[in-house]
């Protein structure tokens, strides 16, 4: 096979930006995946020039024209930026491959922008791209592996893309490690509610682990699994033979139900500094917070009980909630994440807004047959600045009215004073205030605000979100051209639309 000039890149922003917070963040929020590419693709003996875009990057300099083939990772709120990208690379001459969730959740239309479309991707997926590596042209060719790879390269082999990343960070350097894929919980909104859990080699991590220690004097580790900790003891005893008491810091996602009281104490004793629980919701999923039946009330006593136990081992605790939740109804459901705050000052709240991306999750398809799924751009679909599912027993102002009211009681002068005063150690105090008064809190509060105007006021608006019209609402468009900036001249005609039905409709097809 001819030796070929690689690009990957890691898309972690949707645009140029100059901004703080991303300057600060965005490197640590680099995917484990594109890395992993690029291990690959130099093991098959090409050339790989890496790049993880944080917006600050000059992407006409860092992807060189006689590049020969380019992988894009890119969310889906990236999809607009990665698109637009493909087509002014493929014009200077590159074939294009996109992966990563938006490829996975919106396959269908990532054919329409690239050559390649690559779901479950492991070694043979790139391989096979890679000796084939031809246009595909005006339909993508789809490539999915049926299931994860059953090992990734680790830490010491993605070293050499992971030290450049980090070295963009200039104080919180989070190296991403990830010890599972996969997850045996089955939220129904979630991409891994039907992907099985699946644990990766411990000699590895052990091994990474090892390594790190002697590349950084105090590492930090992101972890990337789905839900860290599933088996606990096994991937315990792994850090404590590699790493002695306290020399790296830990991050991690996990469930309430595998934080008990001792899991805590050997959290701590292991270096654990963050942890980011799902609570998602009151009146449902109870199994992963262990509340099992319980409800409303008497859950947000047991949950909050639970996350001051937690707060009392790991100094910096995030607690996910998902709003717009078809169990939700009324004012309840925020009335009680408001009590959560008062009695949990500790943690940091983090919003999600109920979104469905594409054939991500079960509960999607159920949500297209109740023609409840709009076609919101890609770009605002980052769980936050929208949700494309018309709420089931709410209207948008009332959702609008409660989603704002919770965050300007979770990030008013008290409770950020409350939380500052409680926090401990300086890090975690100071990111819960910059966070809140960034454009996580008080940006989110403005933001939402806005729409909630537009709502009484621009009817464009109000007959999108209502399912009346597909026609975009100037809203969207003006904003993406903002933040596309450059970018914006080359995304294709009608990139800024998507059929939203596209997985129901794929279901049909015989
Ligand atoms: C770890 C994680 C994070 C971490 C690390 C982020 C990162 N860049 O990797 C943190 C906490 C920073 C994070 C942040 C966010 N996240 Co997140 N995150 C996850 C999580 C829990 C695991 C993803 C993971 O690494 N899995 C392990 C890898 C190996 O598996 P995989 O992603 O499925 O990848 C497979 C294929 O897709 C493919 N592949 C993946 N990438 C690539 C790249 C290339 C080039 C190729 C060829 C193939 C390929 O190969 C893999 C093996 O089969 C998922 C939820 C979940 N349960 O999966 C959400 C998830 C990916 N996050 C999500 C979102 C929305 C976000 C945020 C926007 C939330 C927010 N508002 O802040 C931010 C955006 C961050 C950013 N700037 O990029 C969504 C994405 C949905 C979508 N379609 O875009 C998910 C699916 C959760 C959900 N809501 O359902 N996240
Ligand atoms: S516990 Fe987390 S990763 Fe697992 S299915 Fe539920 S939301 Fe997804």
């Amino acid at each position: 096979m001819r030796r070929l000039r690689v690009g990957i890149l890691d898309l972690v922003t949707k645009g140029p930006s100059r901004a703080l917070w991303g300057r600060v963040m965005q490197p640590n929020f680099a995917s484990i995946m594109p890395q992993a590419v690029g291990v690959w693709c130099e093991e098959a003996g090409h050339d790989v020039r890496f790049v993880c875009y944080t917006g600050r990057e000059d992407l006409t300099r860092e992807v060189p024209d006689d590049t020969d083939i380019l992988f894009v990772a890119a969310y889906t709120q990236t999809a607009q930026l990665a698109y637009a990208l493909s087509s002014l690379y493929r014009r200077r001459g590159m074939v294009t491959a996109l992966g990563g969730s938006h490829a996975r959740c919106y396959p269908d239309d990532s054919a329409r922008y690239f050559d390649y479309v690559l779901g479950f991707t492991d070694k043979a997926i790139v391989r096979e791209v890679l000796q084939d590596c031809a246009p595909h042209r005006p339909t993508g060719l789809q490539l999915d592996a049926k299931r994860h790879p059953p090992q990734l390269p680790g830490v010491r082999e993605r070293w050499k893309f992971i030290e450049p990343t980090i070295a963009k960070a200039p104080a919180l350097k989070l190296v991403p490690m990830i010890g599972s894929l996969g997850c045996p919980y089955t939220c129904s909104f979630c991409i891994d509610a039907v992907v099985d859990y699946q644990p990766l080699a411990s000699t590895q991590i052990r091994d990474d682990l090892r390594f790190l220690l002697g590349k950084l004097k105090r590492p930090r580790v992101g972890w990337h699994d789905p839900n860290f900790g599933v088996r606990f003891d096994e991937i315990m005893s792994v850090i404590e033979e590699a790493v002695p008491a306290g020399r790296i810091d830990f991050a991690a996602e996990s469930s309430l139900s595998l934080l008990s009281e001792p899991r805590l104490e050997r959290l701590r004793r292991n270096g654990f500094k963050a942890m980011l629980p799902g609570i998602e919701s009151w009146y449902s999923l109870g199994g992963k917070s262990k509340t099992g039946s319980s409800q409303g009330a008497e859950k947000v006593r047991l949950v909050s009980d639970h996350v001051n136990t937690i707060l009392r081992y790991i100094p910096y605790v995030q607690a996910n909630f998902v709003l717009g939740l078809d169990t939700d109804e009324g004012e309840e459901p925020f009335e009680l994440t408001k009590r959560f705050v008062d009695l949990t000052p500790g943690a940091f709240p983090a919003y999600s807004l109920l979104s469905a991306f594409g054939q991500a999750a079960p509960l999607n398809l159920e949500l297209q047959r109740e023609q409840r799924v709009l076609p919101t751009p890609f770009h605002f679909l980052d769980n936050n600045r929208a949700t494309n599912v018309r709420p089931k027993n709410y209207s948008w102002a009332s959702l609008y009215d409660n989603v704002i009211g919770l965050r300007k009681h979770s990030f008013s002068c008290r409770a950020v004073g409350r939380r500052f005063g409680v926090n401990r150690g300086a890090i975690p105090r100071w990111v819960n205030v910059v966070r809140a008064m960034s454009s996580e809190g008080s940006g989110r509060i403005r933001y939402d605000s806005n729409i909630r105007r537009l709502l009484d006021s621009d009817p464009s608006l109000r007959s999108f979100f209502e399912g009346e019209t597909t026609a975009l609402p100037a809203f969207y468009t003006d904003q993406v051209r903002k933040d596309l900036g450059p970018f914006w001249t080359a995304l294709p005609e009608g990139a800024l639309r998507h059929d939203q039905n596209a997985y129901l409709r794929a279901q049909r097809q015989p």
